[in-house]
């Protein structure tokens, strides 16, 4: 039997299964545990996304002094390294996020101004999420153009790193990508091959997602630099995964679809791509031998999906 998935559009208001285990009332660990204020705001925050429909404005939220400090912070550590660790798309992506979309060390973009921007380049639009999303409805949005955004901010206490997405992670990490036409096309595809696909598959595609699109590394004349989001929007993670530290093997999906990977820290494997366009042809064969007993096909002009 088929599982549920979304068909048009306004279907993702169902897709809003969350995982709580990183979340700073779940886990003792995360940084803003102990922490009541963070807590509050980010209950505050939550709600916003827990309110909203499929066509709302979205929410916007006024950054405290505080907010904006730990982004300035994130934002200056990482951008000072991003001309020398990052690909060549990101660095394009950013440089027109800064140009055109006022992306700079002062302020955290709102989300409705980096979902209009998107929307011009790829077509790809932002809808808020209140944490981390289960990997069924975060893949099933992609395959509408949609990207499922944080709109909080990490704890203080911890800027070089998240455990869990939040505004830095996505307009960091995710977005100067997804301003990438190849990148928007691919991550829809994803979202695609997603769809009705047996829990084991969905698993096996949210790890290859894990070990590409958050934690890709691509060689790009010679030398290898990032595109994964987790990469590019941790410090700590970005400078480590470009040392001699980490192991680095060779892209292969069959074998990354079931390596185990750590969510907690930093990983100790990275799959390294002959380039960027070696990584997307490569996982795309894949997607395409994932069994289902229908086809589907995406109609731009409805934002549906038509079974086939
Ligand atoms: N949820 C949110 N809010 N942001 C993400 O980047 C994200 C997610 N990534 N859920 C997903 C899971 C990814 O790691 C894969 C598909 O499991
Ligand atoms: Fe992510």
């Amino acid at each position: 039997k088929v599982p549920w998935f979304p068909r048009q559009m306004k279907d993702l208001d169902r897709c809003n299964m969350l995982i709580t285990k990183f979340d700073p009332d779940m886990d003792q660990d995360h940084p803003g545990y102990r922490d009541p204020e963070y807590r509050k705001r980010r209950a505050f925050i939550s709600a916003l996304a827990f309110r909203y429909k499929q066509g709302d404005p979205l929410p916007i939220v006024e950054y405290t002094a505080e907010e904006v400090s730990t982004w300035r912070e994130v934002y200056q550590g990482l951008r000072s390294i991003y001309p020398s660790l990052a690909c060549r798309q990101f660095l394009d992506g950013l440089q027109q996020l800064e140009e055109e979309c006022g992306y700079g060390e002062d302020r955290i973009p709102q989300l409705g101004d980096v979902s209009a921007f998107l929307k011009e380049k790829t077509g790809f639009q932002l809808r808020p999420v209140a944490g981390l999303l289960s990997a069924r409805d975060f893949l099933a949005s992609l395959a509408f153009r949609v990207f499922q955004c944080t709109q909080y901010i990490r704890h203080s206490s911890s800027p070089m790193h998240s455990p869990e997405p939040d505004c830095c992670h996505e307009l960091l990490g995710h977005i100067p990508m997804l301003a990438d036409k190849e990148f928007a096309k691919f991550s829809q595809e994803i979202g695609l091959a997603s769809l009705g696909a047996s829990d084991e598959d969905i698993e096996k595609l949210s790890t290859l997602y894990w070990f590409t699109v958050e934690f890709g590394l691509c060689k790009q004349n010679g030398t290898v630099k990032a595109y994964g989001a987790g990469l590019l929007s941790s410090y700590g993670e970005l400078v480590y995964a470009l040392s001699n530290e980490p192991e680095y093997r060779p892209f292969n999906p069959e074998e990354m679809a079931v390596q185990p990977y750590q969510d907690q820290t930093y990983q100790p494997v990275y799959f390294v791509s002959d380039s960027f366009e070696d990584a997307k042809i490569k996982l795309r064969r894949y997607s395409a031998t994932i069994k289902r007993p229908f086809a589907v096909h995406y109609d731009p002009f409805t934002c549906s999906v038509e079974v086939l």
